[in-house]
């Protein structure tokens, strides 16, 4: 039996905010471990005690300081973090790693292997899917492994020779990769255990009721191809796998039995509300299914509504969808079955943008999507981007007529950042654009500078950003993001 550690590494901490929900990814690992009678507990080095928050808006104004923890590399946090992984004496780490948590997961684990080179250190989940190099840099990784982690990290835990386990990248005696290439997919994802949601380490007893653990994931990969999206690349668009909807009821009666909070707040990881005082600590108030597009499928989306239904579930939930894949019917279901909230990425309301990144609708069908959520009285979110290349004011002004048409319940406007593994970030590379330069922590969005872009003026793109505004008016319900 081994003792397992499985890290997600602070990042919103280091924005002066915090994110203390359950980091699914390695929760799936953890319970498929302990299934397998190992010892596999959850860490999340971005989980903070008190009760203070900024709101979730703001932070990103706090990127100087989040810059600053990575030129000191002796600051607490990075000390605090280490030991805590070396007082549970674990045999395996396993750190999670989006692009944005490599320099801090490349920080902690030198630390952890100068402390205790016996302890063997792994890196999966996005990044180290996206870039099978990445052991390059994370000299003190012994492995990284591509895509899903289950078989691949038991596999390792259990002494398997790593050069023939899929999915893993090990080093020759020269240090050079030892790559075995991508693992075939889990074809059955019903057949895996839910996710880890007790076996927390360094949260005292009674913190653990702040732990959201209601995220659902009940999709594995994406159909499609947006140019701006990673997860093309992250799972393999070809094999999108769907969870049953017995199974996705299942986990949605076993949240309602053990965790779920009948109370009408949700702070969670995406608090935005103006003040301190609407903060309500307890979580899991909401269920949150994170599948890029939990619509996909219209016919097992109708079936999971109508089950949600008949069991009397009760439970408030949001998700992710399309506009296309809506109909009368499933708006009119999801209202019924509790849906709080469902967050849609417009991303433009120009067509030739639209086009150009690939996303597979028109102006014109999202229209009609919306309008359907507005009958059937179904909250929805909007998520906008701005400043893709070569986009011009009067696209811009385009998908600001676009907004106000839509009159969502609260409005997402982003500056749009290339992520590492999206096609964008290889096309604007190839055309010179320097993104490669820049540290692995910048990666994320918000700065309301067009990184790629310059041909939006000043005027029209402040006019897009004040659409924001349209949120505190008509005494929207900013909770929900
Ligand atoms: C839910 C979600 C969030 C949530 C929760 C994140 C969390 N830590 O759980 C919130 C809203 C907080 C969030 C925040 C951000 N997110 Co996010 N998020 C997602 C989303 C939609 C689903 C993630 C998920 O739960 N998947 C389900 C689980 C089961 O899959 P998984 O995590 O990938 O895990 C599997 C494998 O990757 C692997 N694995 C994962 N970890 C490990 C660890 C080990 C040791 C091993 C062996 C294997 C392994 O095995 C797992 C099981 O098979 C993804 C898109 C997607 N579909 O993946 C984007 C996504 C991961 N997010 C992304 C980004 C950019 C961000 C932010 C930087 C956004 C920002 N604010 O600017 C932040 C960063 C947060 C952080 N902690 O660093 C990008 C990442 C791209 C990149 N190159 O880094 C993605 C891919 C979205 C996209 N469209 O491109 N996110």
């Amino acid at each position: 039996m081994a003792r397992v550690l499985l890290v997600n590494p602070p990042f919103y901490r280091l924005l002066g905010s915090k994110y203390n929900a359950n980091s699914l990814g390695i929760a799936y690992i953890a319970s498929y471990l302990n299934k397998r009678d190992h010892d596999a507990w959850l860490y999340n080095a971005d989980y903070v005690s008190d009760t203070g928050y900024i709101k979730v808006k703001k932070i990103f104004s706090n990127f100087d300081s989040y810059k600053n923890y990575f030129r000191d590399e002796d600051n607490a946090i990075w000390h605090e973090v280490k030991h805590n992984i070396v007082r549970f004496k674990p045999d395996w780490v396993g750190y999670t790693s989006y692009t944005a948590n490599i320099s801090a997961i490349k920080i902690i684990s030198d630390k952890v292997k100068k402390a205790d080179p016996t302890i063997k250190q792994v890196v999966g989940g996005v990044h180290a899917t996206l870039d099978s190099n990445i052991l390059k840099d994370l000299t003190s990784i012994d492995y990284s492994i591509q895509r899903e982690g289950e078989e691949a990290f038991t596999a390792l835990v259990e002494n398997k020779n790593p050069k023939f386990i899929p999915g893993v990248v090990s080093r020759d005696k020269g240090g050079i990769l030892f790559k075995t290439g991508i693992a075939p997919v889990i074809k059955n994802i019903d057949t895996l255990p839910m996710p880890e949601r007790q076996k927390f380490w360094n949260i005292p007893e009674v913190e653990k009721k702040n732990v959201d653990v209601s995220y659902v994931n009940t999709i594995r990969g994406c159909p499609y191809k947006c140019t701006y999206c990673a997860s093309p690349f992250h799972w393999d668009r070809k094999t999108t796998r769907l969870r049953s909807p017995q199974s996705v009821l299942e986990e949605m009666h076993l949240l309602k039995n053990n965790y779920y909070v009948p109370t009408q707040f949700d702070y969670s990881a995406s608090a935005n509300i103006d003040s301190k005082d609407q903060l309500k600590i307890e979580d899991n108030t909401i269920v949150y299914f994170v599948d890029d597009v939990f619509t996909v499928k219209k016919k097992r989306v109708k079936e999971i509504l109508k089950m949600m239904i008949k069991d009397n579930l009760k439970m408030r939930w949001k998700c992710e969808a399309r506009a296309d894949h809506l109909d009368d019917e499933i708006c009119e279901l999801m209202a019924e079955a509790g849906c709080e909230r469902v967050k849609i990425g417009f991303e433009s309301g120009s067509n030739r943008i639209l086009s150009e990144v690939k996303k597979l609708e028109t102006r014109e069908e999202m229209l009609i999507g919306a309008n359907m959520l507005k009958k059937a009285g179904v909250p929805f979110s909007a998520y906008f981007m701005a400043g893709f290349p070569g986009e011009t004011d009067e696209d811009l002004k385009k998908t600001i007529d676009f907004a106000k048409k839509i009159d969502a319940d609260y409005y997402s406007l982003s500056v749009l950042a290339p992520y590492y593994g999206t096609e964008l970030y290889e096309q604007l590379i190839k055309n010179g654009h320097e993104l490669d330069q820049q540290p692995w922590e910048y990666f994320f969005h918000q700065s309301p500078k067009p990184m790629v872009n310059d041909k939006l003026s000043t005027k029209v793109l402040s006019e897009y950003l004040s659409l924001a505004e349209l949120n505190s008016k008509n005494e929207r319900k900013n909770g929900y993001v």
